[in-house]
C-alpha cells in the first residue's frame, strides 16, 4: 500500500523533514535484518487523536530488542513522548505509526556488538489493511507452503525486520494464488499465525488462538480481543490449533493493528460461516474501543 508523506519523521531525538529522513546504504540492518519495529495506530476520539495501547507497543519494541541483544538508547518513556510528538507534528487525527530500531552505519559483518543503534518513528495515513469490507465479506486464507520460524531459528515472539522475510514469502505466495492472506504452520505442523496477523477460531462457543509457544507474535490486538470477548460473555483462551480446527471452525477471524478485526470466509477453499455473530460483536466493540467510545477501554486510548 502506497505511503502518503507527512511533514516530519522523528530520528534519534529530533523531528526532521520527511524527505531528510535518510540512511546510508551501508546501514547494518539493511544487510542483515537485525532490526526491531512496531506497528501502532492513532484514532480520532472525542478527546482528540489517541494512540491505541501505545505503552504496550513501545514495551514490546524494547522486549524485541532485548531478544536480539540490542540496547535501544531511548527509554520506554522517551519513545512514548517521541511517538506522541511525531503524531502531533502531522496534525492528523488518525494514522499508522512505525517505530523502528536498527543497527546503524559504521560497522559491517555479523558481529552486532560494536554497532550503534538508531531509532526512528514515522507515521502516515493508512486505511483498511485487508480491504474495506473485510468484516462483512471476510477474507480468503491459504495455508502457506512456508513454515513459520522455529524458536531456535529466530525468535518469532520478537517483531524483527528479518522475521518478515518469512511473512513476505507467505503473503506473496497467497496473493499470487488468488487468496487474501496466508496462514502459517509451525515446524510441528500446528497453526502459528498469519503473515501479519494473529488468528482466532471459534469452536463450540469457545474462542481459541495459538500461543507464543506455537510461534505466534504476542499480539496486542490478540490481547485486546481476548479481553473484549470475555467482557462480551464469551470464553476465550490461547491453545494449540491444528489445520483441521480451521477447516471446521464455526467462525474465524484474523486480527492485528493494521488489519484490526477481519473475518475469514474460507481456509484452503473450505468455507467458514461469515461473518459469524461473535466476529461481528467483537469487531464492533473493537471499533468502539479504539475510538474511545467504550468507557471500559478508555485507558487504552493514550491522548497526545
Ligand atoms: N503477527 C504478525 C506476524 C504480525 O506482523 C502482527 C502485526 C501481528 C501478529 C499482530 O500484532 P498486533 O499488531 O500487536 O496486534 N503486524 C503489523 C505489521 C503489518 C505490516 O504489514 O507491516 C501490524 O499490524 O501493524
Amino acid at each position: 500500500m502506497a505511503i502518503t508523506p507527512t511533514p516530519k519523521i522523528w530520528m534519534n531525538g529530533e523531528l526532521v523533514a520527511w524527505d531528510e529522513a535518510r540512511i546510508h546504504v551501508l546501514t547494518h540492518t539493511l544487510h542483515y535484518g537485525m532490526g526491531v519495529f512496531e506497528g501502532i495506530r492513532a484514532y480520532g476520539t472525542a478527546d482528540g487523536p489517541a494512540i491505541f495501547r501505545l505503552t504496550e507497543h513501545i514495551e514490546r519494541l524494547h522486549r524485541s530488542a532485548h531478544m536480539l541483544g540490542m540496547e535501544i538508547p531511548f527509554s520506554v518513556d522517551e519513545l512514548i513522548d517521541a511517538t506522541k510528538a511525531t503524531v502531533a507534528s502531522t496534525g492528523l487525527d488518525e494514522c499508522y505509526i512505525r517505530p523502528i530500531a536498527y543497527f546503524g552505519y559504521g560497522e559491517m559483518g555479523l558481529n552486532t556488538l560494536p554497532c550503534s543503534v538508531d531509532v526512528s518513528i514515522a507515521c502516515w495515513p493508512w486505511g483498511a489493511y485487508l480491504g474495506d469490507d473485510a468484516v462483512e465479506k471476510g477474507i480468503r486464507l491459504k495455508t502457506s507452503s512456508w513454515t513459520r520460524h522455529d524458536h531456535n531459528i529466530m525468535p518469532p515472539a520478537a517483531k524483527t525486520t528479518g522475521n518478515y522475510v518469512n511473512s513476505s514469502l507467505a503473503k506473496v505466495e497467497a496473493l499470487r494464488a488468488g487468496y487474501d492472506e496466508a496462514v502459517m504452520l509451525a515446524p510441528n505442523g500446528l497453526v502459528a499465525e498469519c503473515s501479519g496477523e494473529n488468528i482466532f477460531v471459534s469452536r463450540h462457543g469457545m474462542l481459541l488462538t495459538p500461543p507464543l509457544s506455537a510461534g505466534a507474535l504476542e499480539g496486542i490486538t490478540q490481547n485486546t480481543v481476548m479481553t473484549i470477548a470475555r467482557d462480551l460473555g464469551y470464553e476465550a483462551r490461547t491453545d494449540n490449533l491444528a489445520r483441521s480446527d480451521l477447516y471446521i471452525a464455526d467462525e474465524a477471524f484474523v486480527c492485528g493493528t493494521a488489519a484490526e478485526v477481519s473475518a475469514v470466509n474460507s481456509v484452503d477453499d473450505r468455507s467458514i460461516p461469515c461473518p459469524g455473530p461473535m466476529t461481528r460483536a467483537i469487531a464492533a466493540t473493537y471499533a468502539d474501543a479504539v475510538h474511545g467510545r467504550d468507557d471500559r477501554y478508555r485507558h487504552w486510548c493514550e491522548t497526545l
